[in-house]
């Protein structure tokens, strides 16, 4: 899918800002046909954003089903000879459209686009209302995977249901990020995929390009950061040559951008899309990570989309300052973990040159929750739906992202029950489809100290492991970690003989928590843990690259394990560092 963009032939109107609201309590929206005549009795809703901390009502905060969202919009009379497509960047996580009371779209997956054309439902020149129902049921057909459980005893009320699932952030939900309407050509240029290769000093870019809606003739060309022309072609297929290219680097970001013109057969109308391209390569060799040829190890986080109030919806405030927290420590590149990222997010890790490790929503497949000596990867679990959905989630990221330089690896799913024999094939599908869909970037499957005996991890091009030594297992015990990240790391080289990428390690530390010698909580812990596992980093020769969990501290379900969310943030939710900030700008840049 196109990310949405203005041209000379496309407009865009965005639909962000307020919204009426409507939690669907009873859970009778759609047989009382709600869509039909407009919302009544709604609050107020911001867009994007999610809607779980914006009331007081602790109801609203932990509803479990659909809410209703409605806007009223102008579309101008100027469009009446144009293809409108609605385009919804996220509902969290399953979303039915309708707009003036017609159903116009459903779509699964709360962390992915979706669109529909909406031109013979649409009044040019007249008042529209666009309706939308967000649903944020979990069960075992959706990623991320859960259970709604509805308790049947004399201690809960009739009917009472909670929402169970096996990953920690908190179940955000609602529309997440922009909802806009777009305008363009009737024929007009449907998707576009761009692969680059390096011969010598020179830049080679393919292009492939698909024109839908009539036929047309497409022309491209390539420009440099100037607006200079270095190379064009003609043609839906090809290839431009550039010679002495500047490459897209991790840290030095150079983007070309492909300008396209398709003309309609006719003659009548013209299609432009501009999309900026990096020329840069990726490889996996041996030990190495190859980023243009030359071995790349990662420095960074795991990360969320989550900040305070507006839970996880896209915020360029906040998006802007992590990216300058990203450079000021001297990280060069962060995993989205545990879902797809807006893709505005990708569009400023490409400008900026900060490597991504792009992952599923397929998180949580580890445990069942009212008995962990349940197997996960069975057909009434994670089976037959679960493979489908994560096939089309993996197509649905591949479609929107396989244009973005920062993204050199697919994270398929984070920390599931690989130790089960029955995840093998399972797994080998979803690898399988990945590699199909992009030969390009090499694919990962991110494993934990539960899956020490993981039946997959031969299946990634790099071991990513997760590990919370001296602080799940062993705690408090410092002493221990150095030597234990040593053990785990031979353990899983010599199993897989991959490179490995620490993905997660880190402690829950409250700022300002001072304790010397240093207990769990404190700021010295955390800075102590991660020294001793840096120590053992540096030993080896086969580490690609260190991911603290987390960028910053982020909200949780709530549970006994959790104080006011995760804080294993090396910044708190406001974005403000703790010791291990600089402890890590001193390794990563050597400035305090
Ligand atoms: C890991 C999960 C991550 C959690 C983290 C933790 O991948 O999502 O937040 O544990 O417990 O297992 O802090």
């Amino acid at each position: 899918m196109l990310y949405p963009r203005e041209s000379q032939s496309r407009e865009i109107k965005d639909l962000c800002g307020i919204w009426e609201f409507k939690v669907d309590g009873n859970d009778e929206g759609f047989k009382k046909k709600w869509h039909a005549r407009g919302l009544t009795k709604t609050m107020m809703m911001p867009v994007p954003s999610s809607y779980n901390d914006i009331t007081q009502d602790a109801g609203i905060r932990d509803h479990i089903g659909w809410v209703w969202y409605e806007k009223t919009l102008f579309v101008p009379e100027r469009w009446a000879d144009k293809r409108v497509v609605l385009h919804v960047g996220s509902a969290t996580h399953h979303g039915t459209v309708f707009v003036n009371g017609k159903k116009i779209i459903e779509h699964k997956g709360g962390f992915l686009p979706f669109e529909a054309d909406v031109s013979s439902v649409i009044k040019f020149g007249e008042e529209n209302r666009v309706t939308i129902a967000v649903s944020n049921i979990l069960d075992w057909s959706t990623h991320p995977v859960g259970e709604v459980k509805t308790f049947n005893d004399d201690r809960h009320p009739a009917g009472y249901k909670v929402l169970e699932h096996q990953f920690d952030f908190f179940n955000y939900s609602g529309l997440h990020r922009p909802v806009l309407l777009i305008a363009t050509p009737k024929t007009y240029i449907d998707d576009v995929t761009v692969t680059t290769d390096i011969k010598g000093k020179d830049g080679i870019v393919n292009y492939d390009i698909v024109v839908a809606g009539g036929k047309a003739k497409t022309q491209v060309q390539l420009v440099d950061e100037k607006g200079k022309k270095v190379g064009e072609a003609a043609g839906a297929k090809g290839k431009i040559v550039v010679k002495n290219a500047k490459l897209w680097q991790p840290g030095k970001a150079y983007l070309y951008t492909l300008q396209i013109k398709t003309v309609s057969s006719d003659g009548k109308s013209c299609d432009c899309y501009e999309l900026p391209v990096g020329v840069r390569t990726v490889k996996v060799t041996g030990n190495k990570f190859l980023i243009n040829g030359k071995p790349f190890y990662f420095k960074g986080f795991g990360k969320h989309e989550d900040a305070d109030i507006r839970g996880k919806g896209f915020d360029n405030v906040i998006n802007v300052k992590d990216f300058n927290l990203l450079k000021w420590i001297g990280a060069n590149s962060f995993r989205t973990s545990h879902y797809p990222y807006a893709e505005e997010i990708l569009n400023m890790a490409d400008r900026l040159g900060i490597v991504v490790i792009d992952e599923a929503p397929a998180v949580g497949m580890l445990y069942v929750a009212d008995d962990p000596t349940k197997k996960v990867f069975t057909k009434e679990r994670v089976g037959k739906a679960a493979l489908k959905h994560h096939l089309e989630v993996m197509t649905e990221l591949i479609n929107r992202d396989k244009n973005h330089p920062c993204v050199v690896m697919w994270s398929v799913a984070n920390e599931a029950a690989t130790n089960e024999k029955s995840c093998k094939p399972y797994f080998e599908k979803v690898v399988a489809h990945t590699r199909k869909l992009d030969s390009t970037r090499p694919v990962t499957i991110v494993e934990c100290i539960q899956s020490e005996d993981s039946c997959v991890s031969h299946l990634s091009d790099v071991v990513c492991i997760n590990y919370y030594l001296s602080w799940y297992s062993d705690p408090g015990h410092l002493e221990l970690v150095e030597l234990q990240v040593e053990q785990v790391l031979k353990q899983w080289y010599k199993k897989f003989g991959k490179p490995i990428i620490m993905s997660e390690y880190g402690a829950d530390t409250i700022a300002g928590m001072h304790k010397d010698p240093p207990v769990m909580f404190s700021e010295e812990y955390q800075c102590k843990m991660l020294e001793a596992y840096h120590k053992a980093f540096d030993k080896t020769s086969f580490m690609m690259g260190e991911h603290v969990w987390n960028f910053a501290d982020f909200l949780t379900k709530q549970g006994i394990r959790r104080i006011d969310g995760n804080k294993k943030g090396v910044f708190t939710r406001d974005r403000q560092p703790k010791a291990a900030a600089h402890l890590l700008r001193k390794r990563w840049l050597g400035k305090s």
